[in-house]
């Protein structure tokens, strides 16, 4: 029977990810774990306060609850890295070694979230590849090469089933991101169902990487179970769904808000750690090797957030979610 041990469970992965395993797998056999309180927030299983940083601790939770899988989703992004680069480095690595560590000690599977930040200027930016040129500028991308790296190691020393995701920016309306450079894409939402605009921090030409949470939260599910001897990589498959720009998506929110107005503020931070991804990940080996495919377009996805947004707000008037 599968237990799987959720870190970073109230984060904005963790949060719609926990949700989906209790969905699939009941709730007893999902704990979900986080740094901040659980009376802070709602979890449908059980819920601990953890820090990965504490190896003791991570270690007997994991082998009081006799779990079989970590997904560990306790990470700092790349706007917020920027801001203490050690902190970042001290969290991002020290508890992905943590949770590597115990997960040989105890025979568990991981599954780590890698990033489109593994990437850097030197990459191919339409399309970088699956196996390319990794040298990435910011903090957050350093602990992302090194993270997929690590895992591949405790893989091939420990025998860890060590699986990862390079995500692109991701966009959910069930918890809001938290410090990343793609973040606008979820704030726009909220800006424009309150304001009716938005100030944007990226440049309107900005093309990025996209995808919608149900998409992410799908793969993390497949290629955990996808068959071992399919698989060539595990750390870590790129994936993707669809690329835009501020602009673009702005267009689109017009649809189902009319009169929506963008306005831009470049700030020089984000711009620069935009600028240095890739615009699209070359997703081929994950569609060949364990099946990906990807769901929401921009426009599913734009009507499916405004449904989200005005449910949550609901009883208040409703923006039409319809076209
Ligand atoms: C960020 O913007 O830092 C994250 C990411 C692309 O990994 N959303």
């Amino acid at each position: 029977m599968k237990r799987i041990l959720v870190t970073g469970a109230a984060g904005q992965i963790g949060t719609e990810l926990t949700s989906s395993l209790v969905a699939r797998f009941g709730p007893g056999g999902i704990l979900a774990t986080d740094v901040r309180d659980p009376a802070s927030w709602a979890s449908e299983c059980p819920a601990e306060q953890l820090d990965c940083l504490d190896l003791d601790a991570l270690r007997d939770t994991v082998t009081r609850f006799g779990a079989t899988a970590i997904h560990h989703l306790a990470a700092i992004l790349s706007v917020t890295a920027e801001a203490d680069p050690v902190r970042a480095y001290r969290i991002n690595m020290n508890g992905l070694v943590n949770v590597l560590q115990v997960a040989a000690e105890c025979g568990c599977r991981v599954f780590v979230p890698s990033s489109i930040a593994a990437f850097g200027p030197g990459t191919p930016r339409d399309p970088a590849p699956q196996s390319t040129l990794q040298r990435p500028t910011t903090m957050y991308g350093v602990t992302k090469v090194a993270g997929e790296l690590l895992c591949d190691y405790y893989h091939s020393r420990f025998g860890v089933d060590a699986r990862g995701l390079r995500f692109p920016g991701l966009i959910s309306y069930a918890a809001p991101p938290g410090g990343g450079t793609t973040d606008y894409a979820v704030e726009i939402f909220h800006a424009a169902l309150r304001d009716g605009r938005y100030t944007c921090f990226l440049r309107a030409d900005t093309r990025m990487d996209m995808m919608y949470m149900p998409d992410a939260i799908r793969a993390v599910i497949e290629v955990m179970e996808a068959p071992p001897d399919r698989l060539t990589h595990r750390n870590a498959f790129n994936i993707t769904a669809m690329q835009f720009t501020p602009a673009e998506l702005a267009t689109e929110i017009r649809a189902h808000v009319p009169g929506f107005r963008i306005g831009y503020d470049p700030d020089p931070l984000r711009q620069s750690i935009a600028d240095s991804w890739p615009s699209r990940l070359d997703d081929s080996e994950a569609r060949e090797q364990w099946g990906w495919r990807h769901e929401y377009e921009l426009p599913d996805m734009v009507a499916d957030m405004f449904r989200g947004l005005n449910a949550q707000r609901a009883p208040r008037a409703a923006v039409s979610a319809g076209r």
